[in-house]
């Protein structure tokens, strides 16, 4: 860039750079949602197709970025996991961020696929709000993984239950709040079952779980690796240099983006997929190695 007496001006830029060696959560979350859903007549309490949509946006963003490790999505909201190893971008936080523009044009852009009978309208497009957040450890950003799916649960067995009392019986939405107030998770089932004859365990696991998303490798047997040991390897692996970076982008290129609606609390689903924690990819599954 050549001198001028204008370059001075570039000392205002300030430098955002997240933290070295920290889990980096992109979570985007749909700006008014509430007022879009009603608009395009989302289906209540949960709208298959608009699920499936986020989860398309969210599989197309995970295989423009291998730097992502894992995403979780429910409703109108998804988490981007980035591993401490992670040197995407410089960890510069303004464009990690802007990795959520990537989800809001694939919402878009797979819109007519998902509601061909529903073509956006310009005033109504949907938006997106992003923000990162930094963990500093394993512990950490699996307690926040759980927090969303816990948080998807409680809303998803209240939503289902203040929608079936307005819905099949004919409460008004006041009067659904009303009867729910003060009400515990047995209490919903309970109403579920005794009035309309459902079994909450029953309903779709998509709905119950939300949708995990990331790269598919050979599962691992279910061992009782400590977290420890999980925490040592991933540790031994934050220091990698660029061609490292670009060889591991390459290698998780090859791997299959799944989605999946699995518990995310339990250890087991990250002691099968070591992988995850650690940073390094696993092996690939026979047919996918041959092709
Ligand atoms: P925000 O995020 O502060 O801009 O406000 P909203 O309106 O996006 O609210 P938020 O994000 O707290 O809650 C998500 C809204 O999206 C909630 O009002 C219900 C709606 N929504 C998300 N998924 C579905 C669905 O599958 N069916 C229906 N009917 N509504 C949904
Ligand atoms: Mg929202
Ligand atoms: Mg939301």
């Amino acid at each position: 860039m050549a001198n001028s007496k204008f370059e001075y001006v570039r000392l205002f830029e300030q430098p955002d750079n997240l933290l070295r060696e920290t889990w980096i959560v992109v979570r985007i979350d749909g700006r008014g949602f509430h007022k879009l859903s009603d608009k395009y007549k989302f289906e209540k309490p949960n709208d298959r197709r608009a699920l499936d949509l986020m989860n398309a946006a969210a599989v197309s963003v995970m295989k423009a970025l291998p730097d992502l490790i894992i995403a979780y999505g429910v409703s109108d909201e998804y988490s981007f996991v980035f591993h401490p190893n992670c040197d995407l971008f410089e960890r510069r936080s303004a464009y990690v961020i802007s990795s959520y523009q990537k989800v809001m044009s694939s919402y878009v852009h797979q819109w007519p696929i998902f509601f061909p009978e529903k073509p956006l309208e310009l005033s109504s497009l949907p938006t997106f709000d992003g923000r990162a957040v930094q963990y500093p450890n394993e512990r950490v950003l699996r307690d926040y993984m759980s927090w969303r799916q816990v948080d998807c649960h409680i809303n998803n067995l209240y939503n289902t239950t203040f929608w079936m009392l307005v819905l099949k019986g004919g409460l008004s939405n006041v009067e659904a709040e009303k009867e729910l107030s003060g009400t515990v998770s047995s209490d919903k089932n309970e109403i579920l079952f005794s009035r309309f004859g459902i079994n909450y365990n029953n309903e779709e696991e998509i709905y119950k779980k939300g949708s995990v998303v990331y790269r598919q490798y050979q599962l691992e047997d279910h061992q009782p690796q400590t977290l420890t040991t999980q925490a040592m390897e991933s540790q031994a692996t934050t220091e990698l240099s660029k061609t490292q970076q670009e060889k591991m982008r390459k290698l998780r290129r090859k791997a299959q983006v799944v989605v999946d609606h699995v518990d995310i609390i339990k250890d087991e689903f990250w002691q099968r997929r070591p992988w995850l924690l650690s940073g390094k990819p696993g092996k690939l599954p026979a047919e996918t190695t041959q092709a």
